[in-house]
């Protein structure tokens, strides 16, 4: 072989099958992945990846990759339309409801996944020109209430140094599997063996990060805010909290002690599952530690009093004094932020359903029951674009009772799903290799990297980017012309300042190129960038506001210029750069400066917690009834589970079907051994899954991995379902009463041997 053969060839992109994006170099044969390597030089990741990476493959070419459009006729079969017809019908369906029902009554879900956020820009631009203010996606079922508590208390996002902490606190989080840091096996791992810094776990199953953990506290199901607020009660009553610092830095302080210093702590931590004296060792660990760092996820965000306990840890990380300190929890940048925090505080109710909309997002568990509701200001339309919500949302049953129910349902997805097999049209996109994408994910501090990807590929023969499609939609619906944007595209060809000023004054003309804004800069701004990466150009608005509100921390990244050159600067480096690059760098002294609060400053005196932290006395800790006796967490992340992006159940080296996994007492009851089957019943619904006797488990607590039940059909035809699917067993109505989020993680369940 030569050193031309291009299957030598290493193309740099990310792996996107989970938020942590890690580089990775891959060659290819043809269309086909077949190697994949960690990208040493990747800012962020430095040649680190886990498993999945390398089947990315089974990503690239699923065997049901759509490749044309497709329209649902009357007998629930599919028939495909050329693109344009396909466009034309949808555009006029989309105006037809803006029409019959007036403006409003569009609902979009979705934007992007683990891997890809530049389409939600493009969603962004649509919704804006239709006038579409409902949205949501996955964040309304997982980080709502913890977003209702950040807005409350900093007014912005925040994050921890996980590499730098002294002390690191998983809640409900099993990072060796779901990871969410950079280089996070490494970084486990480091921590376990450093006898200066500690490793606290807490979670309902012994799991492998509690494996490493220096203190793990084996929570009983429902047991998170007794604990968090044990552990609140001992550093309050022992007066291990950081008082002058707390004097400088935060507001409420003391409404927030009084009501720590009521917690009942022996009985609290009992209740918990937990001995006293681990509580006071843990709480005493933390008081002496330089830094803590901690990191909620899904075993409290999808429990019982989540949005409380997401207040709790929040406090706690705050009356140790850890925010802003190196290894501590702060707030940091983003090219495009992923929460909304402006109407903290004071959120709008949706119409329908009474039901706050925290961060601009309708609650998950309301969009089905909002369409079926027959309440006149119901939704009447659903664009989905890059989710599966018939799959991933509770109750599936309903989802796809409400994508039948509305005038019109649109997916855009590269696969057939289980949401777009319930659309009237799907729309095929181009695959994450096939166009320029990213994510905005990142919350480094004190410096924030960003990875622009390039596609590795041509798009698959008959589908489109997903800024094309947007593109000829809005052309379809005559919301711009070509003539609008030749102007537009003769300025941007000479330079980013020309464009600039002809695109503010053709806006002023005409405020829809405004509106349309990522559509008209992938058609303007797009078309004067290298190979393939025209999709990127909205972010050339993003770099410009990123300079124009942290000039001094972009210049510092290492970008020259003032105003909009700044802007620029960046924007070229993202374009250019394969192994991701800084766009700010911060000193920690600036952590209060980035708070949002209206004195810059923690504000711990927030009274709906402290309610409902009173009324945990009268709280019962399990949910559990005499019918459904059984704790079921419907969705835990495996070795081989990455929501529903993979497909092909063959990617998955073990635990081939998702076992329910169980403990060896609760086996011996049911008379069940590994392997064999068993029911499952919930309120919502029944499933039969396989059996794995696992001593990680606490008795009367069962689990079963998410992403499962997916069809799969490499040969055509009906699709073979291999494993639960963790939402046919789920309820609308079991979720948090401030956010609306799900309880997934504690449904009540009945479990009985299959003969
Ligand atoms: N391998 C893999 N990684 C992923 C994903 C994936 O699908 N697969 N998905 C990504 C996504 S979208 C997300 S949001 C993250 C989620 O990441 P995680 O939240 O870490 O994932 P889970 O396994 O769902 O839940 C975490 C832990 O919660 C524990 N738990 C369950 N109930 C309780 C409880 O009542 N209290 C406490 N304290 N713990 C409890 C479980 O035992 C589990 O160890 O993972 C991301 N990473
Ligand atoms: N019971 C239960 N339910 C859960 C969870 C749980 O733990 N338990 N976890 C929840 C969590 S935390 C999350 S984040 C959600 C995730 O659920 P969803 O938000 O629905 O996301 P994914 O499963 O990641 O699916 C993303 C979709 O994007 C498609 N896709 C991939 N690449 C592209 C592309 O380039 N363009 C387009 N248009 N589409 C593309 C994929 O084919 C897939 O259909 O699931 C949630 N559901
Ligand atoms: S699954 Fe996540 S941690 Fe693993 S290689 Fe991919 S991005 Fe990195
Ligand atoms: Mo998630």
């Amino acid at each position: 072989m030569s050193d031309t053969d291009p299957t030598l060839e290493w193309h740099k992109t990310v792996c996107i099958l989970c938020s942590n994006n890690c580089g990775v170099e891959v060659r290819l044969d043809e269309r086909q992945i077949t190697r994949v390597r960690g990208n040493k030089a990747h800012v962020a990741s430095k040649g680190y990846t886990c498993e999945k990476a390398l089947r990315l493959n089974h990503y690239q070419n699923a065997a049901t990759r759509i490749t044309a459009p497709m329209k649902r006729l009357d007998d629930g079969s599919y028939i495909e339309l050329d693109w344009d017809t396909a466009i034309a019908e949808v555009g006029e369906a989309l105006l037809g409801v803006n029409a019959t029902h007036g403006p409003g009554k569009i609902m979009y879900y979705g934007g992007g996944g683990q891997g890809n956020h530049l389409v939600g820009t493009y969603g962004a631009a649509l919704r804006s020109a239709l006038g579409i203010t409902r949205k949501s996606n996955a964040l309304a079922q997982e980080k709502t209430g913890e977003a209702w508590v950040e807005g409350r208390m900093y007014g912005t996002h925040t994050h921890g140094e996980f590499h730098e902490a002294e002390v690191s606190v998983f809640l409900g989080k099993n990072p060796w599997h779901s990871h969410g840091f950079d280089e996070t096996r490494r970084v486990l791992k480091e921590i376990a063996a450093d006898d200066d810094r500690s490793m606290v776990v807490i979670d309902v199953r012994r799991t492998e990060t509690a494996d490493l953990a220096d203190y793990f506290l084996q929570v009983a199901p429902g047991g998170d805010a007794f604990l968090m607020a044990a552990i609140l009660g001992a550093l309050v009553e022992e007066d291990l909290t950081a008082t002058e610092w707390l004097a400088e830095n935060a507001v409420g302080t003391e409404a927030a002690l009084a009501a720590f210093a009521e917690v009942p702590v022996a009985d609290y931590a009992e209740r918990a599952g937990i001995t006293e004296d681990e509580v006071r060792g843990v709480a005493r660990r933390l008081a002496r530690a330089k830094s803590v760092s901690i990191y909620e996820d899904l075993g409290i965000e999808m429990a019982p009093h989540s949005t409380l306990i997401s207040y709790l840890q929040r406090a706690l990380s705050t009356l140790l004094g850890s925010y802003g300190v190196e290894g501590g929890m702060t707030a940091h940048t983003s090219l495009v932020p992923v929460f909304n925090y402006r109407a903290s505080g004071n959120e709008p109710v949706d119409p329908v359903t009474g039901s706050a909309i925290i961060s601009g997002l309708v609650p998950c568990n309301d969009i089905a029951e909002g369409i079926l509701s027959g309440h006149p200001e119901r939704s009447r339309a659903l664009f989905i674009e890059s989710a599966n919500p018939v799959h991933s949302l509770a109750d599936s049953a309903s989802f796809r009772k409400a994508m039948r129910e509305v005038d019109v349902s649109v997916v855009i997805d590269v696969v057939m799903t289980e949401t777009a097999a319930e659309a009237d049209y799907v729309l095929p996109a181009a695959s994450q290799y096939e166009k320029a994408e990213m994510t905005f994910f990142s919350a480094g501090f004190p410096t924030n990297y960003s990875t622009m990807r390039a596609p590795i590929l041509d798009p698959l023969e008959g589908t489109l980017s997903e800024a094309e499609i947007h593109s000829r939609l809005a052309k379809a619906m005559g919301l711009v012309t070509d003539a609008d944007l030749e102007p537009l595209r003769v300025a941007a060809a000479e330079s980013y300042d020309a464009f600039a000023a002809a695109y503010m004054a053709a806006a002023a003309d005409k405020p829809m190129l405004g509106a349309l804004g990522a559509v008209v800069l992938y058609e303007t701004i797009g078309r004067t960038l290298p190979d393939g990466m025209a999709m990127a150009a909205p972010m050339w608005f993003s770099s410009q506001q990123l300079a124009m509100r942290y000039p001094e921390q972009v210049r510092a990244a290492g970008y020259d210029g003032e105003d909009a050159a700044l802007g620029n600067a960046l924007f070229d480096a993202l374009i250019a750069n394969r192994d991701g690059v800084p766009i700010t760098r911060h000193e920690h002294g600036d952590s209060f400066n980035l708070l949002r609060t209206p004195d810059q400053k923690i504000n711990l005196d927030i009274p709906e917690m402290f309610a409902e932290l009173a009324s945990l006395t009268t709280s019962d800790v399990r949910l559990t009834t005499d019918d459904f006796p059984f704790v079921l967490s419907a969705g835990e992340r495996r070795g081989f589970t990455a929501n529903t992006i993979m497909r092909d159940p063959s990617w998955r080296k073990k635990d081939a079907e998702g076992a329910l996994r169980l403990s060896e007492a609760d086996a011996a009851s049911l008379g069940v051994e590994s392997g064999d089957r068993v029911r499952i019943t919930t309120a919502a619904g029944s499933a039969v899954a396989v059996a794995e006797v696992n001593n990680t488990m606490q008795d009367g607590h069962v689990s079963l991995p998410n992403g499962m039940g997916l069809g799969y059909s490499p040969a055509g035809g009906e699709p073979e379902i291999t494993g639960v699917a963790p939402n046919e067993l789920t309820s609308l109505d079991w979720k948090d009463p401030i956010a609306g989020t799900p309880w997934h993680k504690h449904v009540p369940a009945k479990l009985e041997p299959v003969g």
